[in-house]
């Protein structure tokens, strides 16, 4: 059951989670992750954030295992959202309680100490997410964050980077500055009413291309779509305008594509997504059997779990 406990007003504008999600017709590969999710509150043990820009529903790391196996994952990495702001303790609370299935992506300050990151190294911690949606975060000093960069670097964890496509050309330069694996969140949140081959689209495309160190979650259809859930005419699936999208970075960058429900899904205005139904979407935009396993199974244990990749999980 949903809870709106805590220490925060009702939800403002944001849908709750989806309920009963549908099983999914698509059967994911064998240990499949999924490498981008959250877990919020409860916020009567996890107080949200003072300085957050949204409050979200509770979604707990009870809740987000049930999910994972309804769905047919068998990991997940839950990303801190913006709404915990750099306070992790949920999130830590999720990794403890995974059994070693889940691993996890922070955030933190410059003040945070060796001893702390070593802790959530230990925890299953494997990167830290830089966030620049301006609707969702204030701004960090670059310096903060590429001395951030520097200090994870030598723990072996990446960069998380979340952006607005507009954006890029302006942060372009730090980005390339940092020294570690950089993942992106959602493609970098193209404008799908742009065509995929014009220039917003095709500047994120050099960017993957040009740096071998940067990856790309290609999930999140239900927030980047315009076209929405209903399946177009002549067409059997949700979400058809950000297919051509999500395939073309599959299909460039089989080996550097990552997927991710991103339950529960916040800031989510116009519709909740069926978790069982963008499982569905998989198929679309990995279209065979190998890239399917690569983008599902061998890219993320790559990332997160490197003393199993390689091995049958
Ligand atoms: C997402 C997307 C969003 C929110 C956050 O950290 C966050 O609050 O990432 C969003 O509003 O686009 O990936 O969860």
């Amino acid at each position: 059951m949903k809870s709106t406990t805590g220490n925060f007003t009702p939800t403002a504008g944001w849908l709750d989670w989806f309920e009963g999600p549908a099983k999914p017709r698509f059967v994911l590969p064998a240990g499949a992750v999924d490498a981008h999710c959250h877990v919020f509150g409860p916020g009567a043990q996890f107080p949200y954030a003072p300085e957050r820009k949204y409050t979200p529903c509770d979604a707990s790391k009870e809740q987000l295992f049930a999910l994972r196996d309804h769905l047919g994952f068998a990991k997940n990495v839950i990303v801190q959202a913006t709404c915990h702001g750099a306070d992790n303790s949920a999130l830590m609370d999720a990794l403890h309680h995974s059994n070693g299935q889940a691993r996890g992506v922070v955030t933190v300050k410059r003040g945070v100490t060796d001893a702390e990151l070593q802790t959530m190294h230990a925890a299953g911690v494997r990167g830290v997410r830089f966030n620049f949606v301006k609707r969702l975060v204030d701004f960090t000093p670059k310096d903060e964050l590429l001395e951030i960069a520097q200090r994870i670097k030598a723990l072996g964890w990446h960069v998380v980077i979340y952006f607005e496509a507009v954006d890029l050309p302006e942060l372009w330069d730090f980005f390339t500055a940092l020294p570690t694996q950089v993942v992106v969140d959602h493609m970098g949140r193209p404008n799908v009413a742009h065509p995929v081959d014009g220039p917003e689209f095709s500047l994120f495309m050099k960017f993957m291309q040009q740096h071998e160190n940067v990856w790309s979650k290609v999930s999140c259809p239900e927030r980047l779509s315009i076209s929405g859930p209903q399946a177009l005419q002549g067409q059997q699936h949700a979400y058809q305008d950000v297919v051509p999208f999500a395939r073309h970075v599959v299909q460039t960058f089989p080996d550097r594509v990552l997927w991710g429900t991103d339950w529960p899904h916040p800031n989510l205005k116009d519709h909740m997504p069926d978790d069982g139904l963008l499982v569905d979407f998989i198929p679309h935009i990995a279209v065979n059997s190998e890239l399917q396993r690569k983008l599902l199974v061998d890219n993320p244990l790559r990332l997160y779990w490197p003393e199993l990749s390689g091995q049958a999980s």
